[in-house]
């Protein structure tokens, strides 16, 4: 059963633009795990209503619903024990998520001022 991750996406479904969602695919990447791109609009809640939440990250595999991407990165950790490690499985988690935070605080500010612009400029006519 293929991997789905659900990620905001504009005129194009191959120009993803959520960087929460970005780490995700970086982790199946890592993971070396297949997963199917599934474009999601501002407006188009509906395509990810089953998550019982409003925003991506969402990533459905084999049945289990996971929303948020730290969670994801936490649930592919605990599901793909074979694949290589991304976010650690016990020490060293502490720090990795020390990372995540750093990058919701810190480095978003800086990227969304860069991306911004061409973000607005690829959005779907839906918005
Ligand atoms: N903590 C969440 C962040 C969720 C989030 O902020 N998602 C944004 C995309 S970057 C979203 O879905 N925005 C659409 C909206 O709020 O309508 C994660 O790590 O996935």
């Amino acid at each position: 059963m293929t991997i789905e991750l659900y990620e905001l996406a504009g005129a194009e479904d191959d120009r993803p633009f959520s960087l929460y969602c970005w780490r995700i695919r970086f982790a199946l990447e890592h993971k070396q795990l297949d997963f199917e791109p599934m474009g999601c609009r501002f407006t188009d809640k509906d395509v990810i209503a089953f998550s019982g939440q409003d925003q991506v990250t969402v990533l459905v595999d084999t049945g289990y619903v996971i929303s948020a991407s730290w969670a994801v990165a936490c649930y592919l950790e605990q599901a793909y024990p074979d694949r290589p490690s991304l976010v650690g499985r016990s020490a060293e988690q502490p720090l990795s998520r020390f990372c995540v935070d750093w990058t919701d605080t810190v480095l978003h500010g800086t990227l969304i001022r860069l991306l911004a612009s061409d973000i607005y400029a690829h959005l779907h006519e839906k918005k």
